[in-house]
Order: C-alpha cells, then structure tokens, then sequence
C-alpha cells in the first residue's frame, strides 16, 4: 500500500470532524478518469486563466499562474460514483488566494468554472473562498495528469468533485447563480457529499 493510498479506518473523523468516508460511498486506491467528452489537448504556451464578469477582467499566462503564492493541501476526494480517495498531497493557489489578485464587484455572489472543452459547474463565491478550494497543477508530488485536469484543474474537497472542473481556462463572476453541466443535467447544485446530495 503506498503512502498516498491509505483507506481509512471506519471510524475515522477528516479534519472538519465529518466521518472520513462519507455515507453510500467506498473507499479505492486507484483513481478513475471521469470525463464527460475527450480530453482537450493544451499547450502550455498558449494556455491562460481568464477572469471576467462582475470582476475587473485579468489573465494569467502559465508562468504568470506559477508565479502566484503557491501552498499545498493534503486531502480527500469523494466522487458522485461511490468512490474517494484518501489523503492525496496537492500544490497549487488556494482561490482565496488568487482573490487577492482581482477586483471583484460587490453584487459577485457566484462563480462558473469554465474549462477547455466547454466543462462548467458553479459554485457560491463564499464557498470557493472556503480555506480547501484550491487550483491545483500537482498531485502528489508530480505534475498533474493530463486525463486528470492537468495543466490545472480545481478540487474542491467538501464537495462531490464534480464541483471541480478539469483544464481550468475560466472564472465567471456572477450576481446569480448559473447552474453547470452536470447540474443542468440533474446533479446536485450544492453536491454535500456527508448529506448525500448526488442530484436534485
Ligand atoms: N473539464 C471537466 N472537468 C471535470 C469533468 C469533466 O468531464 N470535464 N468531470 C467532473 C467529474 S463528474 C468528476 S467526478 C471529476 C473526476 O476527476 P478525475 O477524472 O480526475 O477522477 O472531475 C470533474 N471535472
Ligand atoms: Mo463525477
């Protein structure tokens, strides 16, 4: 077993004191692809991250974007097909962070993740802001899979990881909320993995 691949056991508590293996879901050391249509390809010379909407528009270049504060996060990954993974070590920019580098208007209540290939899910504004939102390039240790969002995808740890798009190119700040694709398509729009909130 190796060291980012540990399950935990039954009656062990995350860090939020929820139990670590939420309810209907089990626990897997491997880490299935779960993409909706083909994996876009990237070209980190021309990749940028886009902000716009109630938002002073800003772009980040990948060398931009990796010169930003970066932190790593070790954490929990619960997908809305029964599976998690466990203590998986993650570096990127916490969004929190990345906030302090935009200008958001104060009517922003809401954010669409936009991503190359046309993938989006939303979220509250105060919940990206939550301390484990985070725009993650590397996973433990290694540059991020390509089939796992690489160069750049968002995890979103409280949430089925839905809620964190793959090849993150866009953040569109709204005064209302607009649901994503797998929320338009019958998923949860708050997607709480201990209440089990799989669809509405
Ligand atoms: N761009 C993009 N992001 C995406 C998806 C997708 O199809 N496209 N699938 C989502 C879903 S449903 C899940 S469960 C996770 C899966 O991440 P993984 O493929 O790394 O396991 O990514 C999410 N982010
Ligand atoms: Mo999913």
């Amino acid at each position: 077993m190796g060291l980012f691949s540990k399950r935990p056991p039954p009656d062990d508590l995350n860090v939020y004191g929820k139990p670590s293996l939420p309810p209907g879901q089990t626990a897997t050391e491997k880490f299935p692809v779960l993409t909706y249509g083909p994996e876009p390809k990237i070209d980190l010379t021309t990749w940028r991250l886009r902000a716009w909407g109630l938002v002073e528009s800003k772009e980040w270049t990948w060398t931009e974007f990796l010169a930003l504060k970066q932190s790593s996060l070790k954490a929990d990954f619960h997908c809305v097909t029964h599976w998690s993974r466990f203590g998986d070590v993650w570096e990127g920019v916490f969004f929190r962070d990345l906030m302090q580098h935009l200008t958001v208007a104060p009517e922003a209540k809401f954010v669409v993740q936009h991503a190359y290939g046309g993938y989006t899910t939303n979220l509250p504004l105060s919940w990206m802001m939550e301390e484990d939102v985070m725009l993650v390039h590397r996973m433990n240790g290694a540059p991020l899979d390509p089939e796992h969002g690489g160069p750049l995808r968002v995890i979103t740890p409280k949430r089925y990881a839905w809620k964190g798009a793959k090849w993150l190119n866009g953040l569109e700040f709204l005064a209302k909320d607009a649901p994503g694709f797998w929320e338009q398509n019958g998923y949860s729009n708050s997607a709480d993995p201990w209440k089990e909130e799989r669809f509405w």
